[in-house]
């Protein structure tokens, strides 16, 4: 059976491609979606790839991924700098993490350089648009390659 991961993005991201697109491109959720289902069938992985703008509810994505899901790649948005009730969720996970962002964080406001996710994560992208998050899944297949080795 294919390893899943679950691919997570918090609020707002469904706006994407419709605004700032200096910021965060011209795809849209749709196309981001679309990008990681083929770099995940391409690496030999299953994901289910969702968004939210409620907190509670990506919450409790979190936990039903435990003992379920093979791995998190997570964009939580602007709640990676507010939100110790997420960074909680991934913990109780029990679950390797990867934090993707479409910008740069550090480039920008004060306010984004502090995320409550980094710390508990096995690795962060930021700044590469959509590839971060190919590249977070090809990072959780070699993951997963060298674990069934
Ligand atoms: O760069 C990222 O991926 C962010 O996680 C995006 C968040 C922001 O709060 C983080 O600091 C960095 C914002 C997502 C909002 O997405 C929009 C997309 C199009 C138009 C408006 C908002």
């Amino acid at each position: 059976m294919k390893p899943l991961v679950l691919v997570l993005n918090g609020p707002n991201l469904n706006l994407l491609g419709t605004r700032e697109p200096a910021q965060y491109g011209h795809e849209t959720l749709a196309d981001l979606a679309q990008g990681c289902a083929d770099a995940a069938h391409a690496q030999g992985l299953e994901i289910e790839f969702r968004q939210t703008n409620h907190e509670g509810e990506l919450i409790d994505w979190i936990h039903g991924a435990r003992n379920r899901c093979a791995g998190i790649v997570i964009n939580p948005g602007a709640w990676t700098h507010t939100s110790v009730a997420i960074r909680d969720a991934l913990v109780a996970s029990e679950l390797p993490v990867i934090e993707v962002h479409l910008s740069n964080v550090h480039k920008r406001e004060p306010f984004r350089h502090l995320s409550f996710v980094s710390s508990i994560a096995v690795g962060v992208i930021c700044g590469l648009g959509s590839h971060g998050y190919r590249m977070a899944l090809a990072h959780f297949a070699d993951l997963f390659r060298e674990h069934a080795a």
